[in-house]
């Protein structure tokens, strides 16, 4: 199921959801075009692209790209113990020709049952249609007091596991050793790493090492491609590291 989407197992996704999760603040007048998006995407020769069914729907159609479609959100104007629903059914994303779906979901927060219990209705329709499924598990809440900690990132990894996803999503909080421990407990279940907001260059670069050295197959990463100055130059870097193991040496020409 999951071949489709990597290469060589591996894989660099281009994330592209966070206008419903953080709104129009992350964009600027290049970067808030789905187009501008889609062009990095194919020019850079992604996996895939992550998308939220609206621009799915709206700009995804001819598109050579892989798209994992994203079935659940939330705005963060919401306070408090956070919550993402579903928005969009298997059935739609089959529609639209993803090759993946994704799903967060919130542990630690008081509502994780019932993102617990929609994911399972969810990856058992997906897996019916051979259609592997990312959960993008990150721990939030008044429960959660370091969402970064080793021990919470392992469970948060090991959670990914026993509910049967594919791929998970998570957060890297800058130690290989703790990521090398989280990727265990991950068993079967391959991880992938967000990027963040946007941060130095060369230390993303350093970051993306150390993931793949880990033991993590890849990146699920957004802001730091596409709010670079030249998003394709970033790409060059990132895809040399993951898929061709070179090092952060000899990949820095590229920027
Ligand atoms: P970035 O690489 O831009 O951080 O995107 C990764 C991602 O998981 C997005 O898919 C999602 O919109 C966003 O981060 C959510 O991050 P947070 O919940 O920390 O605001």
């Amino acid at each position: 199921m999951l071949s489709k989407l990597l290469t060589k197992n591996r894989a660099l996704f281009l994330a592209y959801d966070q206008g419903l999760e953080h709104g129009p603040i992350d964009f600027n007048d290049k970067n808030v075009d789905p187009k501008y998006i889609l062009g990095i995407a194919k020019k850079g020769k992604y996996n895939a692209i992550i998308f939220q069914k609206g621009i799915a729907e709206k700009y995804y159609k001819k598109s050579k790209i892989p798209l994992i479609l994203k079935l659940n959100g939330k705005t963060n104007l919401v306070k408090g113990d956070p919550i993402a629903t579903q928005l969009c059914t298997v059935k739609e994303a089959i529609k639209l020709k993803a090759k993946a779906v994704g799903y967060t979901i919130y542990i630690g927060s008081k509502h994780e049952h019932i993102m617990f219990k929609e994911f399972e209705r969810i990856e058992r329709e997906a897996h019916e249609n051979n259609l592997p499924v990312i959960a993008w598990m990150y721990a939030r809440g008044k429960s959660i007091k370091n969402e970064l900690s080793r021990d919470i990132l392992a469970y948060s990894a090991r959670i990914g596991l026993e509910l049967g996803a594919d791929i998970i999503k998570i957060k890297y909080n800058n130690n290989p050793k703790d990521l090398k421990w989280i990727v265990k407990c991950a068993g079967k279940t391959k991880v992938v790493i967000a990027g963040g907001i946007k941060t130095n260059p060369k230390l993303l670069l350093e970051q993306t090492k150390d993931i793949i050295n880990s033991g993590a197959i890849g990146l699920a990463i957004g802001r730091n491609v596409w709010q670079y100055k030249e998003p394709l130059k970033i790409t060059k870097a990132l895809k040399t590291i993951i898929f061709k193991n070179r090092s952060v040496n000899e990949v820095l020409k590229f920027l």
